[in-house]
């Protein structure tokens, strides 16, 4: 472990501070990007950080930047940045007060946010009660719907038996979807167009849950076949106060990855998100619900239907920080420390329009990853243009996590002063060395769907489709 600096205690002179349990060192179980976002709202804050990481990451962008550094284990993430036990130590040993777990990895485990809690350090994230809810799909819509969320039609519940789901999709009609209870980011899914392949189909569906799950629980609904991907950002301080930081589009995504998200929305008006926003928010603070989180719902024909609930901070969540000008992971940290939420929902007024466009080592044709040596970087920059990255020249990308290498995020005061910037910055990004998705980005900001903002779920793949055959 480095020692590199020692930050004065911010709370010395805050009278608030007798109340609420100060963090003073966050150990930051994650990498990359989003490892780098945590470290700098904490130095914002006069909070003192420790990377973990990998053998594979040692000349890794957050661990050269945070204040100290323990290797956890060789670069398989079972064996790194899942092992509880190395990051609970990493933690004991750093003196560490609190945990921040990122996406992805550990951030939505409910027995690991139970054993960090129960070693006496701050969980930075959701109630682990509410994180295993959510990641139970039939807890979650059964919740979901308690609470005055609007659903897809389907079962009440899990579907035991073949002739049960028969009995909801007569019901409920053709074409229904069967997805699995353990499932999310679609695997374990089948669409149903009719009675005749409903057996084989669940029979695929229940054998691919039970392999990547190990739980075949099923539950059905109603298909809905061309929708748009729109997700809320909710904020709770886990008693009974929550807010909505309006909408995400996300309907942009190819294999269940997304690649290009905005805020807000370009089909939602003030008027329905507002209402929306207000349901959100209510089943929020009725949930007791603490931290960041994201309800996620398909729109089609005007209508909002809930699908699921992220209980973590997401990638996509900078186009809600450049719209509303709120910090999340200041506002995670703040909550964790058990202060109310800054702002109030009056507080909360958007402005503008801001783009994220995801850039991953990966051909931008063929989608083959591209790790290896960066051997030259140039980041974009100027008026509202924010990168989220952890590369800098000379560095080796390694080929054993996600291809995402860096965010980019535009802000404009309108969708069309946001995209002409956005085709400004795409022309100053520089990575050399690797395959990127630079001129997939740049591509698809000539597309006049996009340009427009008419696109549904399902455009991408159907665009990429095309492009092979041209
Ligand atoms: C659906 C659906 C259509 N109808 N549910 C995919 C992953 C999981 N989060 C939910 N998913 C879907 N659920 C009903 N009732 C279509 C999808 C879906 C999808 C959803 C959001 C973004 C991209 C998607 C791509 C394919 C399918």
């Amino acid at each position: 472990m480095r020692i590199r600096s020692s930050l004065t205690n911010r709370w010395s002179s805050l009278p608030e501070a007798r109340a609420a349990m100060p963090i003073t060192r966050i150990l930051i179980a994650n990498r990359g990007e989003i490892a780098l976002r945590i470290h700098r709202a904490a130095h914002e804050m006069g909070i003192e950080t420790v990377a973990v990481h990998s053998t594979a990451d040692a000349d890794a962008m957050h661990v050269r930047l945070a204040d100290h550094a323990i290797c956890i284990g060789p670069p398989p993430a079972g064996q790194s940045y899942l092992n509880h036990a190395a990051i609970i130590s990493a933690a004991e040993i750093s003196g560490a007060d609190a945990i921040h777990p990122g996406y992805g990895f550990l951030s939505e485990n409910a027995q690991f946010a139970e054993i960090v809690e129960s070693h006496d350090i701050a969980w930075i994230g959701p109630k682990p009660e509410h994180i295993r809810t959510m990641g139970d799909k039939v807890a979650a819509k059964k919740t979901a719907g308690d609470l005055g969320l609007p659903l897809v039609p389907g079962s009440a519940g899990a579907v035991e038996t073949m002739d049960e789901i028969r009995a909801v999709a007569d019901e409920i009609g053709y074409p229904v979807i069967a997805k699995a209870a353990a499932g999310g980011g679609g695997r374990g899914m089948q669409v149903i167009t009719g009675p005749e392949k409903l057996e084989e189909l669940v029979t695929q569906a229940k054998n691919e849950a039970q392999s990547a799950f190990g739980d075949d629980t099923m539950y059905v609904e109603k298909y809905l076949g061309n929708p748009r991907h729109i997700e809320f950002q909710v904020f709770g301080d886990g008693n009974g106060n929550a807010i909505h930081l309006g909408e995400r589009d996300c309907s942009l995504q190819r294999r269940h990855q997304k690649v290009f998200e905005e805020a807000p929305s370009p089909v939602i008006t003030p008027e329905e998100r507002d209402r929306m926003g207000s349901i959100v928010s209510k089943a929020m603070a009725d949930m007791g619900y603490r931290g960041a989180g994201t309800i996620e719902f398909l729109w089609e024909d005007g209508e909002f239907y809930f699908i699921e609930m992220n209980t973590r901070l997401q990638v996509e969540h900078p186009v809600t920080e450049m719209v509303t000008g709120v910090d999340l992971v200041r506002e995670q940290i703040r909550v964790a420390e058990g202060h109310p939420l800054s702002v109030t929902q009056d507080e909360i007024e958007l402005h503008g329009h801001a783009i994220e466009c995801r850039i991953n080592a990966e051909d931008p044709f063929t989608f083959a990853p591209s790790p290896g040596l960066v051997n030259y970087y140039h980041a974009a920059g100027g008026m509202h243009v924010r990168v989220d990255s952890g590369l800098y020249a000379g560095y080796r990308i390694p080929p054993y996590y996600d291809s995402m290498i860096a965010k980019l995020i535009v802000y404009g005061s309108s969708r069309e002063k946001c995209m002409m910037r956005l085709r400004r910055a795409l022309e100053e990004m520089v990575i050399e060395g690797v395959k990127h998705s630079v001129p997939l980005h740049q591509e698809l900001l000539r597309e006049p769907d996009v340009i427009s903002g008419d696109y549904t779920i399902k455009w991408l793949e159907e665009w990429l489709a095309k492009r092979e055959t041209d």
